[in-house]
């Protein structure tokens, strides 16, 4: 297996693929990535041998930093199979073969935002508190430095500190934002911003949406309703349904996405507050269950706080250095 072989020879004292931006990200994600080194730091006392014992409590180390049990199954497995050809022994092995693995698990969902349509419009959709209006800011943010336009529209209209959030966001980058205020209907408002950034040629228009639970069947088929106006004014409209999701809820993201998606047809996701939870993990249940597109991360609550979701890059800023781990060697 070629890419064992590559990740064996590793030291951890190589250059990061994109200097400050990976060590950066590595440091917003510590509080996952310690979680992780204690606990392999615990399997790894005494010297012990990767033996079928150390497999099991690993297994249950993964599966409770919220990798899920089918992703945590899957890494075992394939540590199982390497240390039988290769006889894995250091913790720097165990390593990189859960590096390969989680490799593995997240690809699918490595597909960047590709903006193919003029204006490409975002509904970015989510349960109250999430992250949505922040991420969309922060999502505007990016697209500026790539020297796109961007239009917001403030479709949550259910209070007016909501309206008045994006509006502030809307300021400070100097990107216009189309509102009617508290109470107005959200599909009018998307039907609005629509129009306008159709006649004012912007590349990309984001709408923001109200806080839901999927219990809440009105607001669902509201939801639908904004859908079905964006539609009627370009066939292709909304090119995607973002679903934010706050990745300190671990697996409770899962079954939020399992509901929005059934609801109105999820196309992408971007996973919050990964610098605040040791839950990053919730990342691999999500990529092994769905395999959806993950745009990108967010790991702070400042416009720059947000990372294209770039697989090799998450997995260094989650996983431990096996220097501060192998104590067997
Ligand atoms: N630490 C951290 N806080 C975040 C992040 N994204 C959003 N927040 C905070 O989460 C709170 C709720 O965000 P908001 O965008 O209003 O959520 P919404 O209700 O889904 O629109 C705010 O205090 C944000 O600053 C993130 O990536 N990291
Ligand atoms: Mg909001």
């Amino acid at each position: 297996m070629p890419s064992l072989l590559r990740n064996t020879k590793k030291t951890g004292n190589e250059p990061k693929s994109s200097e400050s931006g990976s060590n950066k990200l590595r440091d917003r994600l510590s509080k996952s990535r310690n979680a992780l080194a204690r606990g392999l730091s615990g399997l790894f006392r005494g010297s012990k041998e990767l033996d079928p014992t150390l497999l099991e409590d690993l297994e249950d180390l993964l599966i409770s930093a919220d990798l899920g049990v089918g992703p945590s199954a899957k890494i075992i497995d394939h540590i199982r199979e390497v240390t039988q050809k290769f006889d894995l022994r250091s913790a720097g092995e165990l390593l990189s073969a859960m590096h390969d693995e989680m490799e593995v698990i997240l690809k699918p969902c490595a597909k960047s935002l590709q903006i193919d349509a003029r204006p490409y419009v975002m509904l970015v959709v989510g349960v109250n508190g999430v992250g949505k209006t922040t991420t969309i800011a922060k999502i505007a943010n990016w697209l500026l430095k790539q020297n796109r336009t961007v239009m917001l529209a403030a479709a949550d209209t259910y209070r007016a500190a909501a309206v008045e959030q994006l509006t502030r966001w809307g300021d400070r980058l100097q990107v216009p934002v189309i509102s009617q205020g508290q109470g107005a209907d959200a599909a009018a408002v998307a039907h609005d911003a629509l129009v306008s950034a159709q006649s004012r040629s912007i590349d990309v228009l984001i709408i923001d949406t109200a806080g839901r639970q999927h219990t809440q069947i009105d607001l669902m088929n509201q939801l639908k309703k904004i859908k079905r106006v964006l539609t009627n004014l370009d066939a292709h409209a909304p090119h995607e349904v973002v679903q934010i999701l706050d990745a300190g809820t671990g697996q409770n993201a899962l079954s939020q996405l399992e509901h929005f998606n059934q609801a109105v047809d999820v196309d992408s996701l971007c996973l919050t507050k990964l610098d605040g939870t040791a839950k990053g993990g919730i990342l691999l249940a999500i990529a092994d269950k769905f395999a959806i597109p993950v745009r990108f991360i967010g790991v702070g609550e400042d416009a720059d706080d947000l990372r294209p979701f770039n697989v090799a890059q998450f997995i260094d800023a989650l996983l431990p250095d096996p220097g501060s781990l192998d104590q067997s060697n």
